[in-house]
């Protein structure tokens, strides 16, 4: 593993407009009014001004409405199963750490069935980029309760509103150590493609959380409510401060606000530079001898 190798390299590499990065064999197919169409335009616009060589771009996905979303990109593409994109996304980073790795899927995909692979992902600072869909609802599967809907959301399963207290992205993010956590309503790709841009450039694990509404089943959380509620925040406070950021995501949840813009960034060794890190202390090379691993990880 070549440690110099970084994802940066194949950026401004190419003259794009946002509609280059869309893969023109497959148009998207959403439902009219799905909120996912926002988050793929601010994805479309961010790889449009980093520039980024579509060679060197892995779209990745588990299942879901959303994680559809690799279909439409021009770019290498991994549509995975329910959950896994994270472990997916990690294993072609480790091999392959020069490009450039985003995640894209919704809540149910993520903190449901793949809820137990993020700590992991945070915690050991993947340079990865993960763009959560949020719409607070399993929408593939036609509407039912997710990890994050509202407890008052009436679905097919939960007709007198759901009895579980649903989880914050966010919280859960900056808890277990992501360096980049961000947050915007995906209607407004503006906002959505400078975090995604800026998450991309970031060095470790970026979490960016994309509120997008789900006109077929969730009656609740709409458009005009997800735009109403957000308040962008990022200028107010120390955006390395991580008890300051979740002060900010804590006050505002109590005073019925969403919290947007870049809400925590900070710097530590990825894990593919500590493992490049380590192939040098043991021999160099990648070809490294394990014997010598496990002889100087002996007292
Ligand atoms: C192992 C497994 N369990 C369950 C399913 C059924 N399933 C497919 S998508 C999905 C949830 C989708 O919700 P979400 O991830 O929030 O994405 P959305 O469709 O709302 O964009 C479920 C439960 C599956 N495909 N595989």
């Amino acid at each position: 593993m070549n440690a110099i190798l970084q994802p940066h390299q194949h950026f401004n590499k190419v003259d794009f407009k946002p509609k280059d990065y869309k893969d023109e064999k497959t148009p998207s197919f959403w439902c009219a009014g799905c909120g996912h169409y926002g988050v793929l335009t601010g994805l479309l616009r961010a790889l449009a001004e980093l520039g980024v060589d579509p060679n060197h771009l892995v779209s990745v996905s588990g299942i879901g409405c959303s994680s559809r979303l690799p279909y439409f990109v021009n770019s290498y593409k991994m549509h995975t199963l329910h959950g896994r994109a994270g472990p997916v996304a990690t294993g072609v980073h480790l091999a392959r750490p020069d490009l450039a790795v985003v995640v894209t899927g919704g809540d149910g995909d993520g903190f449901s069935i793949g809820g137990g692979h993020m700590p992991h992902l945070a915690r050991k600072n993947i340079n990865i980029t993960y763009i959560l869909m949020d719409n607070h609802v399993y929408g593939l599967t036609k509407g039912q309760c997710s990890p994050t809907s509202r407890e008052e959301m009436k679905a097919a399963v939960t007709p007198y509103g759901g009895m579980e207290e649903p989880l914050d992205p966010i919280l859960y993010m900056l808890t277990y150590g992501a360096t980049y956590v961000a947050q915007a309503f995906a209607g407004n790709a503006k906002l959505g493609a400078q975090l995604i841009k800026e998450g991309m450039e970031h060095k470790g694990f970026s979490f960016i959380n994309l509120l997008s509404q789900c006109p077929s089943f969730n009656e609740l959380d709409t458009a005009l409510s997800f735009r109403s509620a957000c308040d962008q925040v990022d200028t107010a406070h120390d955006i390395s401060d991580r008890n300051a950021a979740m002060q900010v995501v804590n006050k505002a949840k109590q005073e019925g606000r969403i919290p947007t813009g870049l809400l925590y960034k900070s710097e530590r060794p990825a894990l593919h530079e500590r493992m490049a890190e380590l192939v040098k202390r043991v021999g160099g090379t990648k070809d490294y001898d394990l014997r010598k691993i496990i002889d100087l990880a002996r007292p």
